[in-house]
């Protein structure tokens, strides 16, 4: 799949690292700030080391969707992000990644050469699914119930497998009335998006149902409550149960593992790839 001048073949497993430049990420509590104000030189720091580590994208995001968190304004977004797009552009080779559901930040951060619009709002905001259409890019559609602030509140499905898989078949047909052709979607369920941990544990070991649709699926739970509530674990301390679910997505079709700590992700799923590839000679 081309992500705008870049190629990457995803029957490989790939890693985008996470570069929080909001002042409230639940990971790394806006450690890119000082005084609230976003720190270029640190971000790009951070951005410098994952591509060393062996990301393929990198994930940027201004607004903190993570549970019970507050919405911010265009500017606002605009402001943390665009700076920083612009500059990884300028001197790394990964590709970047927008992690919005703002219009506006869409269309912006593909002028300033981002190379795919992840957003957990699935295009849902008025004008994003025109906006998107536009760039022409690939999008992530991911899968939501609820919104941030109230979405972990008592959320209830029929089935969560088959439910988000119904979902994406309506999305999918949505997104090409506006013009987003099917080999440009990939899908994300979005664990820890309007899910009880039951959900999540169930999502993750189906999600070959979700990989079967012929759509490449991205996946997110690196640090988040979903591991730490097995594990009884602060946020801190997730990471080897991190990379056993990242292993376990892959084998069940997962091609892109949204994470914080790239290093240990890119050698763990190299080695699962390894051993999956063994047969074929
Ligand atoms: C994700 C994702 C994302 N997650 C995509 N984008 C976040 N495509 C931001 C918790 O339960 O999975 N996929 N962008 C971060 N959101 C959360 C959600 C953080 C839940 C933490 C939790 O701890």
């Amino acid at each position: 799949m081309y992500f705008g001048d870049k190629w990457l073949d995803l029957n490989e497993p790939h890693v985008m690292g996470v570069v929080n430049v909001t002042p409230d990420s639940f990971s790394d509590g806006g450690s890119l700030f000082s005084s609230q104000s976003l720190s270029i030189d640190a971000a790009m720091g951070r951005a410098r080391t994952m591509v060393d580590e062996g990301a393929s994208f990198l994930d940027i995001g201004g607004e903190s969707t993570r549970p019970g968190a507050n919405p911010v304004s265009v500017q606002q977004e605009l402001d943390r992000v665009i700076p920083v797009i612009e500059a990884i552009r300028a001197s790394l080779d990964v590709v970047v990644s927008i992690d919005t559901s703002t219009p506006e930040v869409i269309s912006a951060a593909a002028k300033a050469g981002a190379g795919l619009i992840n957003d957990v709002r699935a295009l849902g905001r008025e004008g994003a699914l025109q906006a998107a259409a536009k760039t022409q890019l690939p999008i992530c559609l991911m899968h939501m119930q609820g919104d941030p602030k109230t979405m972990q509140d008592n959320p209830v499905y029929n089935c969560v497998v088959d439910d988000i898989g119904s979902y994406f078949d309506q999305r999918v047909d949505q997104c090409s009335v506006a013009g987003i052709t099917k080999d440009r979607i990939i899908i994300d369920p979005g664990f820890g998006f309007g899910k009880t941990l039951g959900h999540n544990l169930q999502l993750l070991n189906h999600l070959d149902v979700l990989s079967n649709k012929g759509l490449p699926v991205l996946v997110g739970m690196s640090r988040k409550s979903m591991i730490g509530n097995v594990l009884n674990r602060p946020v801190d301390e997730r990471l080897n149960g991190g990379i056993a679910v990242s292993v376990m997505a892959y084998e069940r079709g997962a091609r892109i593992v949204r994470v914080h700590d790239v290093g240990p992700n890119v050698d763990a799923l190299r080695m699962a790839h390894a051993v999956i590839m063994s047969d074929i000679t």
